[in-house]
C-alpha cells in the first residue's frame, strides 16, 4: 500500500464497506472502480435503507394528511430540513427550500427573483467556468427581460480572472454575480466570500452553485454571506431528485412564488390566491419525499465522517493523481494544483479523443466522465471539443489511482499500434 494510507484521517476500507455498488464486477473478474463522482455519488446502504422502509412502512404525503402515516411522513420530511440548515449553517429553516437540484434551483432564482427585479440594461454576471445550469437560464432570462449576461474570464491556470471581475463590478450595472464555489471540470475552488464581499460593496447580490461543493467541502452560508446557494443531493449520496435552495431570508419573502399549485398557497378563491409561508411558498405540489428524507440520512453520513476530513482526504488523494497523471507522456491536465482545487482530474491525451479513452478504461472496470461536461464555453476556452475527467470522493482510494494510471497506460499502448 501507498504511504499515504498511512496518514488517513478515516478508515477509508470501513467507509467503503458501507456502499454496496462499490463491491460489485463492472464485468465479469473486473472489479469497479468508480471515479465519476463528479456527475454523481454512490449511496450508502443507510441512504438505500431509508428509502426502503420508507415505502414499506410510512409512504405518504406530507403536509396534508392527519392521519399518522402523514405525520410520520411530514416529520421526517421537515427533521431532514433541519438537517440541511445545519449543515450548511443557514440562520433559520425558512431559508431552505427543497428543489429536485441545483439546476432547478437556479432557474427558480431566475424567473422569481430575476423576472421581479431585474430591467432592461441590468448585468448578470457569470463565469467561463459555469456548467450551463448557471448560464443558460440567465440566458434565457436575457431574451426575456432584455438584460445582459457578462463572463468573468478563466485565465490559462484554471483560475477566474479576479481582476476582470472587479473591474465587471466597477464599470457595468451588475445587479447579480452568478459564479461557481468549484468547476465541475477544472477543479478551481473560488474566493466565494472575498467575491460575495466584492458584489454587495458594488450593490450587486451573489447566487453561488455549491453542485460541487458540497458534496466536499464544509459550508457556511453566513460567514461566506452569499445571497443564494444551490446544490444536488445526488451528488453528496443523496437520492436524485433531491436538493435544495437556500436563500436569505429577506430575499425569499420578498420574492414572488414560481410554481402555482397545492401547498404553496395561503388561501385559494376564484378571484385570486395568497401564498403560504416559508419555506412552503417555494415548495408547490407533492414534493421528492422520500428523496429529501434520503439526503437527511446523507447528511448524517458525510457530519458524522466529518467534512474537514473528507475534504483533507481527497485533498490528498487528487494530489496523488495530480501527480501521476504529470508523469503520463502526451497528457495535458487542466485547472489549478490540488491545494486550489476540489477532487477532479480533468485531461487530454495526445492522439486519444477523450470518449476513446472513456471507453477503453471502462472494459478495465473504471468508470470516468468524457465530453464537454455541461460546460461547453470552458472547453471553448481551452480550444478543445471533449476532456476525460476521473473525479473522486470520500470512499475512492489510491489503488484505484494507480489502476486508472495503469489503464491510461494500456489505452496509450493499443492506440500506439
Ligand atoms: N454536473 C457533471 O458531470 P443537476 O443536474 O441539477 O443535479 O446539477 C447541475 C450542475 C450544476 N452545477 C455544477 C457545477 C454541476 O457540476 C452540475 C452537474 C454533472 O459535471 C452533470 S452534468
Amino acid at each position: 500500500m501507498n504511504q499515504l494510507d498511512k496518514t488517513l484521517p478515516y478508515d477509508v476500507e470501513a467507509v467503503r464497506a458501507d456502499f454496496p455498488v462499490l463491491s460489485q464486477e463492472h464485468h465479469p473478474g473486473v472489479p469497479l472502480i468508480y471515479l465519476d463522482n463528479a456527475a454523481t455519488s454512490q449511496k450508502p446502504l443507510k441512504v438505500i435503507e431509508m428509502l426502503d422502509d420508507y415505502y414499506r412502512r410510512y409512504n405518504a404525503n406530507v403536509h396534508r394528511g392527519i392521519h399518522k402515516l402523514s405525520e410520520e411522513a411530514t416529520a421526517a420530511y421537515e427533521q431532514a430540513r433541519l438537517k440541511l440548515r445545519k449543515f450548511i449553517k443557514a440562520r433559520s429553516r425558512r431559508e431552505i427550500i427543497f428543489t429536485r437540484g441545483t439546476t432547478e434551483g437556479i432557474n427558480l432564482v431566475a424567473q422569481t427573483w430575476g423576472r421581479a427585479n431585474l430591467k432592461p440594461g441590468d448585468v448578470v454576471l457569470s463565469t467561463q467556468m459555469e456548467h450551463h445550469s448557471n448560464i443558460v437560464p440567465w440566458q434565457m432570462l436575457a431574451t426575456e427581460k432584455g438584460i445582459t449576461v457578462r463572463y468573468v474570464p478563466v485565465l490559462p491556470d484554471g483560475t477566474l480572472d479576479m481582476d476582470a471581475y472587479a473591474a465587471f463590478l466597477r464599470d457595468e450595472p451588475v445587479k447579480l454575480v452568478a459564479v461557481t464555489a468549484v468547476s465541475n471540470v477544472l477543479g478551481t475552488i473560488n474566493p466565494i466570500k472575498e467575491m460575495a464581499k466584492q458584489a454587495h460593496e458594488a450593490g450587486a447580490l451573489i447566487l453561488v452553485d455549491a453542485a460541487q461543493a458540497a458534496p466536499h467541502l464544509p459550508l457556511d452560508v453566513q460567514a461566506l454571506d452569499v445571497d443564494f446557494l444551490v446544490f444536488s443531493g445526488h451528488k453528496m449520496l443523496g437520492p436524485t431528485g433531491s436538493g435544495v435552495l437556500y436563500g436569505k431570508r429577506e430575499l425569499l419573502e420578498a420574492m414572488p412564488p414560481w410554481m402555482g399549485g397545492g401547498d404553496m398557497i395561503n388561501r385559494v378563491t376564484l378571484e385570486g390566491s395568497t401564498w403560504n409561508e416559508l419555506p412552503y411558498k417555494f415548495e408547490a405540489g407533492t414534493p421528492s419525499i422520500a428523496e429529501m428524507i434520503g439526503l437527511g440520512y446523507a447528511v448524517d453520513y458525510l457530519e458524522a465522517l466529518g467534512m474537514d476530513k473528507v475534504h483533507a482526504y481527497e485533498r490528498m488523494l487528487t494530489e496523488y493523481a495530480l501527480e501521476r497523471l504529470e508523469e503520463v507522456p502526451g497528457l495535458t491536465l487542466y485547472g489549478p494544483s490540488a491545494d486550489r482545487k476540489g477532487a477532479v482530474a480533468t485531461f487530454t491525451m495526445d492522439g486519444i479523443h477523450a470518449h476513446d479513452l472513456a471507453q477503453m478504461l471502462d472494459a478495465e472496470g473504471i468508470a470516468v466522465r468524457a465530453g464537454h461536461h455541461c460546460a461547453m464555453p470552458l472547453h471553448d476556452c481551452f480550444g478543445i471539443p471533449a476532456s476525460a475527467r476521473a473525479s473522486f470522493y470520500l470512499y475512492n482510494t489510491v489503488a484505484e489511482i494507480d489502476a486508472l494510471i495503469e489503464g491510461i497506460y494500456k489505452a496509450k499502448q493499443a492506440f500506439a499500434r
